[in-house]
């Protein structure tokens, strides 16, 4: 199914459950190459969700600022390729919403663990507005906050639940958005884990 949360934004409920079995070795094998890590947000905090990232460009926070990056900083050398099979997951999702051609160059890979939460932001350090960001969500059950187009809007309650695939783009693009806290479950693949991936067109065309 298909449920749209605005004028440019759908989930597609368990678009990615049948390439789960690919996509989940493949994913163990980046985050051996670039593990999990806490960084830094520029006011000095830590953030909760440990993150990494594949793919030319990867997402990164320090008290100098968040931005893109081609080098992992934790290691100095570049991030783990994106392998083929995300890529095509999340082009497939994004062309299934409308948004053909869609070709990231960065997939940051987020941790919940019970309690992890993600506070109310809008993704913007991206270059091109027009290109919609894909997300895919593996394991426990998490509620998605999805906002307006300004901080104080009230948020809607989305639940994301394993294998949901969800593109945001067009007028949504610049959404407020975030996770609420993390309940306490069990899945089979993941344990008490969530993770998500997000693919976006970080750099230039
Ligand atoms: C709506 N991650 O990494 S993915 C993030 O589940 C992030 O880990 C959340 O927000 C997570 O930045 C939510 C869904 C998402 C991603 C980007 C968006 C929703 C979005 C950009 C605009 C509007
Ligand atoms: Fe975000």
């Amino acid at each position: 199914s298909c449920a749209p949360l605005g004028v440019a934004a759908v989930v597609l409920r368990g678009f990615a459950l049948a390439r789960v079995d690919v996509l989940w070795p493949l994913l163990q094998a980046v985050v051996a190459q670039a593990p999990f890590r806490h960084m830094v947000t520029p006011g000095g905090l830590k953030m909760s969700v440990p993150l990494t990232s594949c793919g030319p460009l990867g997402w990164t926070s320090s008290r100098a600022g968040y931005r893109y990056q081609g080098a992992d900083p934790a290691s100095g050398r570049p991030w783990p390729a994106m392998p083929a099979a995300f890529a095509a997951l999340a082009r497939d999702a994004a062309a299934e919403a409308g948004f053909t051609g869609f070709a990231p160059d960065a997939c940051l890979i987020n941790r919940y663990l019970p309690g992890s939460r993600l506070a109310l932001h809008q993704d913007r350090n991206e270059r091109d507005f027009s290109q919609p960001i894909v997300s895919v969500s593996l394991g426990v059950p998490a509620v998605f906050l999805w906002g307006g187009l300004q901080r104080g809007a009230r948020a809607r309650r989305v639940p994301l639940f394993h294998g949901d695939v969800a593109v945001w783009g067009g007028a949504d693009r610049l959404r407020y958005h975030g996770i609420a806290p993390l309940r306490e479950s069990v899945h089979p693949l993941t344990g008490s884990e969530r993770i998500n991936l997000t693919f976006r067109k970080a750099g230039p065309a």
